[in-house]
């Protein structure tokens, strides 16, 4: 009897370690799949998880390239002001046929994708998202679903996102990609619509075939082929496209990815160009996009400002018309301030090259953050204020009584911040500064920051001086 048990038992044993191993190899093999209800119910825990990345990255390099940047704004000779790069389809009314002579042309053989991620970091950037495919409806990537991509139509023959996926891995930095729901070229969708692609006066009643046949599968191959950390939806406003095709891309990409970061423009709640969803709606969709414009304030729902260093996205041999990098750094603070993201962009040419004004405005910024970037990542808003005045922006670290004051004129004199207590005994520091500085705190003006002469020795003399103080909020 004795024997038995003890026989019955090790088969016990066996079967059970037998049962550990083999859950073990599923677990890393075969992903749990997500239901509908599931995704679509998220609870604000696993939101908040699975968004964690991107809020505490704050950074981002947002890349606009494809066959546009042949022309790079000028078609038969005739400069197309009307539009940005990208747009130029549209703009001065290409015929598809026509316009597939600049895919046909695109070669970029300048094009070294360890450069552009090296550019993007040190900016201090933490992300990247890159046009997998415009309006205009090319590729960038060899994908098996037509022939209009850069593999199988252009000149340069080669998957232009492969190496990117590479060089941002080697460099860990995460890879997201834009995808036009509009699209100009496919017979299906828009093309037909010619000579004005973008109309809410004409719908293609083959539209969903495009989807079906065409969309769905590429965003599907971009998703097992390069695991993109985020997709970045456009040209959703396009009559054709509806709440439930929206529902239906999200839930499938999350279930393909249960940790896929999406934006708001894969749905139809967005306003025009402050891109933030309309009250009161259901929508799919994790943050809002404005676009080429910062929020006001605050907002409770996640966002990234997506803005442009000229007037284009996509290249323009003649767009001048360049931001100073003081304002790029101060649009990075301040949206840092209000909770956000910044996706800041740059439209390489056709050669394959980071505008050199581009790469120089990255690489001020990229100085900046090397002395000030512990006021930006793993951050988040203050309870109260995120600014005083004009020229002061806060931000708050994470989990952390460490407040961050940012001003943005040379500080001399006195300093104040009349939202923020230091710690008894604590030490007041400026970022690029060594040592402490004098301060003092009264109810009335909250806290004096004494500022030495020899400050304007120390190495972080730019544009904006961030002071890091142990303590709490007041007021
Ligand atoms: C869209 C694209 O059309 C543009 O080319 C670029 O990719 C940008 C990031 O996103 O821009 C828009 C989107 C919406 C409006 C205008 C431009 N709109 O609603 O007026």
């Amino acid at each position: 009897m004795k024997k038995t048990i003890l026989t019955l038992l090790s088969i016990l044993l066996i079967t059970l370690s037998f049962a550990c191993q083999s859950s073990d190899t599923s677990e890393a093999t075969t992903e749990t799949t997500l239901s509908r209800e599931e995704i679509l119910n998220e609870s604000k825990e696993a939101f908040d998880e699975r968004m964690e990345w991107w809020r505490d990255a704050k950074f981002g390099l947002f890349i606009h390239w494809g066959p546009y940047a042949v022309p790079a704004g000028v078609h038969n000779g005739e400069r197309i002001t009307s539009t940005t790069g990208e747009w130029i389809m549209n703009g001065a009314q290409i015929p598809v046929e026509e316009y597939e002579e600049y895919a046909r042309q695109f070669n970029p053989t300048k094009y070294d994708a360890d450069d552009w991620v090296r550019i993007a970091k040190d900016a201090g950037m933490k992300y990247i998202i890159i046009t997998s495919k415009h309006h205009d409806g090319f590729a960038l990537w060899g994908s098996e679903v037509g022939n209009y991509n850069s593999v199988d139509f252009a000149e340069i023959g080669k998957d232009l996102l492969d190496e990117l996926k590479e060089a941002a891995d080697k460099h860990d930095i995460k890879l997201g990609f834009y995808y036009s729901i509009m699209d100009w070229h496919h017979p299906d969708a828009q093309a037909p619509h010619y000579p004005t692609y973008n109309t809410s006066e004409k719908t293609n009643s083959n539209f969903d075939e495009y989807v079906e046949n065409y969309m769905t599968p590429q965003v599907r191959e971009l998703v097992e082929e390069y695991e993109p950390a985020v997709l970045w939806f456009d040209g959703e406003w396009i009559p054709e496209w509806t709440h439930e095709h929206a529902v239906d891309m999200y839930t499938m990409l999350r279930q393909m990815d249960p940790e896929m970061i999406i934006n708001n423009r894969v749905d139809v709640g967005r306003q025009g160009m402050q891109g933030m969803n309309e009250e009161g709606g259901e929508f799919v969709g994790d943050f809002g996009t404005p676009e080429q414009e910062i929020l006001e304030s605050t907002s409770d729902f996640d966002w990234e400002a997506c803005m442009t260093m000229n007037d284009t996205w996509g290249y323009k041999s003649y767009d001048d018309n360049w931001k100073p990098s003081e304002n790029l750094i101060f649009n990075l603070v301040d949206v840092a301030a209000k909770g956000g993201n910044y996706l800041l962009n740059v439209g390489p040419t056709a050669e394959g090259l980071i505008p050199e004004v581009s790469v120089e405005r990255l690489s001020d910024m990229g100085d900046w953050m090397d002395i000030n970037s512990e006021a930006i990542y793993e951050t988040e808003r203050l309870q109260n204020h995120f600014r005083e005045g004009e020229s002061i922006r806060y931000t708050k670290k994470k989990a952390e009584s460490t407040y961050y004051g940012i001003i943005f004129e040379e500080p001399t004199g006195t300093i104040q911040f009349s939202y923020l207590q230091p710690d008894e005994g604590s030490d007041v520091m400026l970022l690029g500064y060594e040592d402490p500085l004098n301060w003092e705190f009264n109810e009335e003006n909250g806290l004096s920051i004494q500022i030495p002469a020899e400050i304007r020795n120390a190495e972080n003399l730019s544009t904006a001086w961030v002071f890091k103080i142990n303590g709490s909020e007041i007021k």
